[in-house]
């Protein structure tokens, strides 16, 4: 198969390319029927609604949705681990749960339509990216609890493409079974996929000969300049996918081959971007945080959920020819964000920055370490040998650069320090990139 396929431009054959006045009659038909669904089943949901004094009968078109009330992480977490599912148990066929940073994880639940909706997703997601029966997908997202597995799984099983269950980790072995299998995509972290490009370099196989040519990348912000350096050390294209637990896992949005930013797939989930301290809605075009609507979920429906995420919607037409809205590459989250010296800064800013600078590696981490009461940040980046093994005088051009770099992109000047690669930590899913040492 060639590495690169031309842009596959499908037929007229999914909710994908709905005229926009269809697909806007059949989210107003599912919003209503959900609402109803939650204000029948989940206590919490309906105490909300008496206390706003609202009925299902109040949404009466797609712009009566901001008269909901918002859903938040902490109301799955308050109502641990069944309080918010809307079916009985008999009818629930899965679990899954997304680990927390602290304390209990939050549990999300599916019933057999539930599953269904989510293969056709991921099964669309898989297809926007061009990849069809005769592919063999090799899937790397970690099989359990977390939901980008099993999730993956079944959307590729249902596009008729071969899956490889790898799950996550075990590098070498990945690297054996994607050349010896002849995979033609791969499906995990673009921070875990940056691990298998070292590996293969060390192991001394060219993944840019192999037939591998799409990654299905997610489960963390990741910037274009990352796409960049994949792409140019793989030989693949790099597609963005965007998900989470409690909406249904990946395969709330994704990439088209246009690479423009994931399309939502709307027909099942209902986006608005609200202002993150007014809670008020944004038009289409500004950024704000995403706050999803699930329009089918029967066990689990999650109204106006907070995802956190910050991006902004995008009503253009994209040349793919779906009519679904885009969101702009999610960088951030607003939970994300750490305060120094009064700044504000995301890590997605420093991996812009850093991936700027000649010599450097995409492996960095940022320490927050605090000294008589100041906040202090470090920047750790690997670099390449050949920079490690210059002069002093090369070593500290690389430096200078990275710290001008920074501050060009943040206003802050902040300590860098270039370490040798495979000296920072690799995660086999999702990369952590702020180590808090600050003592609360
Ligand atoms: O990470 C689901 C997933 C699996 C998505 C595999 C894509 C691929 P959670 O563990 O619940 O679910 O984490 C969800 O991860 O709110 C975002 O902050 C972040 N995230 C997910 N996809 C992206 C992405 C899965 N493409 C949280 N870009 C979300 C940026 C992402 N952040």
């Amino acid at each position: 198969m060639k590495k690169n396929s031309p842009i596959n431009f499908h037929p007229v054959s999914t909710p994908d390319f709905l005229p926009v006045e269809q697909l806007q009659a059949l989210q107003l038909q599912r919003l209503q029927a959900i609402v109803q669904r939650a204000y029948d089943h989940v206590a919490l949901f309906r105490k909300r609604m008496n206390e706003a004094d609202l009925t299902p009968e109040d949404v009466r078109s797609l712009d009566d949705v901001t008269k909901l009330p918002f859903t938040m992480k902490s109301d799955l977490r308050d109502t641990y681990p069944f309080g918010l599912f809307a079916s009985p148990m008999k009818d629930i066929v899965r679990l899954h749960a997304s680990t927390g940073t602290t304390g209990k994880p939050i549990v999300v639940a599916y019933t057999k339509a539930d599953l269904g909706v989510w293969e056709n997703v991921m099964m669309r997601s898989f297809a926007a990216c061009g990849l069809h029966a005769g592919d063999v997908i090799q899937n790397a997202y970690g099989y359990g609890l977390f939901t980008g597995g099993l999730g993956a799984h079944y959307g590729a099983e249902a596009l008729g493409a071969t899956v490889i269950p790898i799950s996550g980790g075990n590098t070498q072995r990945q690297l054996m079974v994607m050349k010896d299998f002849g995979s033609t995509a791969i499906c995990c972290t673009p921070s875990y996929f940056l691990h298998l490009i070292d590996e293969a370099q060390e192991l001394g196989i060219s993944l840019k000969e192999l037939p591998l040519r799409v990654g299905v990348f997610g489960a963390e912000p990741w910037t274009e300049s990352m796409r960049r350096r994949i792409e140019h050390d793989s030989g693949l294209k790099a597609y963005d996918i965007y998900g989470l637990s409690e909406i249904i896992g990946p395969g709330v949005a994704m990439e088209c081959q246009c690479q423009s930013g994931p399309h939502i797939f709307e027909d099942w989930f209902y986006p608005e971007i609200i202002d993150l301290k007014s809670g008020k809605p944004l038009p289409d075009g500004e950024e704000g945080e995403l706050v999803l609507t699930t329009l089918g979920k029967q066990a689990m429906p999650m109204i106006r959920y907070r995802t956190r995420d910050i991006t902004a919607l995008s009503s253009e037409k994209c040349e793919c020819g779906r009519t679904l809205r885009r969101i702009q590459r999610i960088g951030r989250r607003s939970d994300d964000m750490f305060i120094i010296r009064g700044v504000n800064v995301y890590p997605s800013q420093i991996e812009t920055a850093l991936l700027k600078v000649e010599g450097t590696l995409p492996h960095y981490q940022i320490v927050l370490t605090r000294e008589r009461d100041l906040d202090q940040v470090e920047v750790q980046v690997e670099v390449t040998r050949e920079v490690f093994g210059d002069t002093v005088g090369a070593l500290e051009t690389v430096q200078r650069n990275l710290g001008h770099s920074i501050e060009t992109l943040t206003g802050l000047h902040m300590k860098v320090r270039m370490v040798q690669p495979q000296t920072i930590t690799r995660s086999e899913g999702k990369a952590k990139r702020v180590i808090d040492q600050r003592k609360m």
